[in-house]
């Protein structure tokens, strides 16, 4: 990986660079009504950096809330907030006000710049902290809507096109990414200018191998560090374009995929399966596809076949954190080996370790350790930051086998390994073996305690329609795993239930299955 200088602004990186290199008429985002040239990025970005510095009294260093679904508007505004000097603090439009003001008042930002749509939740969270007093910069600026008095677009209206970007330094933070809350409360990651342009320059060129004709598309939010590698950064970085959605639905995103005969796509396995699902039952056309990653939780064996069968294409897996920003294990191409997350990413090291932070030898289960150009940083909780990076290794949370051949396996989030009469039990892989049966849509295996085995295998299974989920089922299920894993593994409590639940990124709560069942 080549060094970066030690001044730089990631935004005039991405952005100004491309024009430079003579994309401005080249497409950069579609949305289903318009597509946005660079140059037409570029030039809003720069009124919309106006409007915050002259306007809003936007100051280096100062913290910017900005909430939206994915939209071109969205992206000039992530831009903007750049070049001003600023730190992005980029929110999931599903969050409700209670979670916006944790997120403000843990970032202390100094404005929101709010799409019409989502402004209910986030003017309240805006005006008054968690602990109900009033916010001092509580300012919301709505963007998207008729563009009148004090709206953004009244603000950058008249504005020059061009502007001088803030000369940061390449260690200044960019942006603060909140995790989804897997575990609870999200947490504030920093990331530096120097990381955006690390993660653009190991994943995409050394495993996708993006090129300028490539369109890319996705589910996931620009909030979920996942979709603003996917859907703004490495296209950028490439010189390709991305399908913007609003709604990131499967369906919408097969539906775009056929009208922009997108060739990349970044979504999660449960939207793969789902898309699978609908290409078997109609007539769609996804021959444009050629490379699928997917990301935010392990990719089920069952899922990359039916993928596989459905489409032809082998899909990425790849496992990132937003602590580390981006992936940094993964396969590619023709070199995948179904169920294995693949070998790190060039740039990053990574290792399997014991408790006492000792390497394990190859084929031993433990946790897994990376690191590389990226990694964490926590706003404001020495305490996680003291426990993830240990030694100067990022300790993900995540526990792998490392095979002879250097590939990753994953077992379990450290959290997610059940341990019950002795076993060790990958929760994952238990629910990996269940997708297998036609029966399940969906489901979440957790350890219950219990009096006998210390911890109970539970299966908490979400029924495809028609399927008659009574106690039949569950000797069907059960019997299934034990002929499909090793018998021990098998669920010995099963829970049928109408959903399961999720992050606003999609991620299964575990926790809150385990604590649901109290
Ligand atoms: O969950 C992941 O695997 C992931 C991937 C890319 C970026 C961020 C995350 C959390």
């Amino acid at each position: 990986l080549a060094a970066y200088p030690p001044r730089l602004n990631c935004a005039v990186e991405l952005l100004d660079r491309a024009i430079e290199r003579g994309l401005g008429d080249r497409p950069a985002f579609h949305t289903h009504a318009e597509t946005w040239s660079y140059a037409r990025l570029q030039a809003t970005a720069n009124r919309i950096a106006h409007a915050l510095v002259d306007d809003l009294g936007i100051i280096p260093g100062n913290r910017v809330l900005l909430r939206a679904p994915n939209t071109p508007l969205l992206v000039a505004c992530w831009f903007a907030v750049l070049k001003a000097g600023g730190v992005v603090v980029c929110t999931m439009p599903l969050l409700r006000t209670r979670e916006i003001a944790y997120t403000a008042d843990k970032a202390e930002v100094a404005l929101a710049l709010c799409d019409v749509r989502c402004l209910e939740e986030c003017e309240p969270a805006m005006r008054t902290r968690l602990d109900g007093t009033p916010r001092a910069n509580g300012r919301t600026v709505a963007f998207g809507g008729d563009g009148g008095a004090g709206s953004l677009e009244a603000l950058m209206s008249g504005r020059p096109d061009t502007f001088a970007a803030v000369d940061t330094a390449a260690d200044d933070v960019a942006l603060i990414a909140f995790t989804s809350g897997t575990t609870g409360q999200g947490k504030g990651t920093m990331h530096f200018h120097r990381d955006v342009l690390a993660v653009c320059d190991c994943f995409p060129p050394h495993l996708l191998g993006l090129r300028p004709d490539d369109v890319c598309c996705g589910t996931p939010p620009l909030a979920f560090t996942f979709g603003l590698g996917g859907l703004v950064l490495f296209p950028m970085r490439a010189g390709a374009s991305a399908v913007l959605l609003e709604q990131g639905s499967p369906p919408n995103l097969l539906d775009a995929i056929e009208r922009f005969r997108a060739t990349v796509s970044f979504t999660a396995p449960t939207a793969y399966r789902a898309i699978a699902g609908l290409l078997a039952a109609g007539d769609h056309d996804v021959s444009s596809l050629r490379i699928c990653v997917s990301a935010g939780e392990a990719l089920p064996l069952a899922t990359f076949e039916a993928w596989k069968a459905a489409t032809g294409i082998a899909i990425v897996d790849g496992i990132g954190a937003t602590e580390m920003l981006h992936i940094f294990i993964s396969a590619s191409g023709d070199d995948i080996r179904p169920g294995s997350t693949g070998r790190v990413v060039p740039g990053y090291e990574a290792k399997v370790i014991d408790a006492h932070g000792a390497e394990v030898p190859r084929g031993t289960v433990g946790r897994l350790a990376v690191r590389g150009p990226t990694g964490c940083r926590y706003l404001g909780d020495p305490q996680r930051q003291r426990a993830y990076v240990q030694h100067g290794w990022n300790l993900t949370g995540d526990s792998y086998v490392q095979d002879a051949d250097g590939w990753f396996w994953y077992q379990a989030r450290t959290d997610d390994m059940i341990v019950s009469s002795g076993y060790n039990i990958s929760g994952p892989e238990v629910e990996s073996a269940l997708l297998l049966h036609d029966a399940v849509q969906e489901c979440g295996v957790v350890g219950l305690p219990d009096a006998e085995r210390g911890q109970l295998v539970t299966a908490f299974v979400v029924c495809k329609p028609g399927v008659t989920a009574d106690e039949t089922m569950v000797r069907t299920l059960q019997d299934f795993v034990k002929a499909t894993i090793a018998p021990y593994k098998y669920p010995r409590r099963i829970v049928f239930v109408d959903a399961l639940p999720r992050t606003a990124t999609g991620k299964l709560q575990r926790y809150r299955l385990r604590e649901g069942a109290k």
